[in-house]
């Protein structure tokens, strides 16, 4: 029986997986076994379903991953793969943006400043991250109205639909794929937290203030602040409601 290797730090999209590999009657043909990031700091939800700790920086797991499994899904995983595991398994990635725009870290955050598209990805891994030939894409929107929180929770159904119609063909080895058409942008974590330092003499229009702070918007993350008179940091974040 083929073996496949499912990594992933996020709860939902691993039990959506499994869902899926029951309702499709492909554990007849597949073994999946599940893992997540030996880094991750709160794998609860993930020990529940089964996962064990995965450290893919280690030689030994290198060896043992590259010599046991024929196919690796990465749903959301901290760790980045190494060369050694991408250039000798096929690893597929889904990654919550779409590629190439704002490739990397929290997609929908830059993309909600940017501009630029938004969506879910199905691709191949390459050495480079978020890089290689796509398999399947799914835009979705971003309203003016929305904070990162919406927009992310949109584009969670979007990668659900990509594995839904997917996987049989990649499981088969039918999936096709196309290189994307250019290499896009990448913003690194380091991005991200430069994002959330406010600097309160930022000139900028209103409506480019409040697309800032609804990127930084979501749900319990403190991620938005300034720093106060007396050095302390003051986090903030906005709630828009649109009247219907
Ligand atoms: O599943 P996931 O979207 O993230 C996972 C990994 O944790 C992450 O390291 C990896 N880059 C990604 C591809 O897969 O869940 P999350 O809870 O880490 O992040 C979800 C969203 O939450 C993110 O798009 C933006 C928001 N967020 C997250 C953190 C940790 C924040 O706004 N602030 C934060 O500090």
């Amino acid at each position: 029986m083929r073996k496949i290797l499912v990594v992933s730090d996020n709860a939902d999209l691993t039990l959506f997986f499994q869902g899926l590999v029951k309702e499709q009657g492909l554990s007849s043909s597949v073994l999946v076994d599940y893992a997540y990031s030996s880094i991750n700091k709160s794998p609860a939800g993930l020990i529940d379903i089964g996962a064990t700790p995965l450290d893919l920086k280690l030689p030994e797991t290198i060896d043992f991953v590259v010599n046991h499994y024929v196919l690796i899904f990465s749903l959301h995983c901290k760790q980045i793969f190494p060369e050694q595991i991408v250039n000798k398994v096929r690893c597929i990635n889904l990654h919550p943006g779409l590629n190439p725009y704002n490739r990397g870290w929290y997609p929908q955050v830059f993309s909600i400043i940017n501009k630029k598209p938004i969506g879910a990805t199905l691709h191949f891994m390459d050495d480079q991250v978020d890089h290689g030939e796509i398999i399947a894409q799914k835009e979705v929107f971003i309203n003016s109205w929305d904070t990162s929180l919406e927009v992310y929770n949109r584009v969670i159904c979007a990668e659900k639909e990509l594995l839904l119609k997917n996987i049989v063909h990649i499981l088969n080895g039918t999936a096709v794929s196309k290189k994307p058409q250019c290499e896009g942008n990448y913003n690194s974590i380091l991005d991200f937290k430069k994002l959330c330092e406010l600097d309160l003499h930022s000139k900028a229009s209103l409506k480019e203030h409040i697309d800032l702070l609804r990127a930084l918007s979501h749900g319990n993350f403190m991620n938005a602040y300034y720093v106060d008179e007396q050095g302390g940091q003051v986090f903030i974040k906005i709630e828009l409601t649109r009247n219907k």
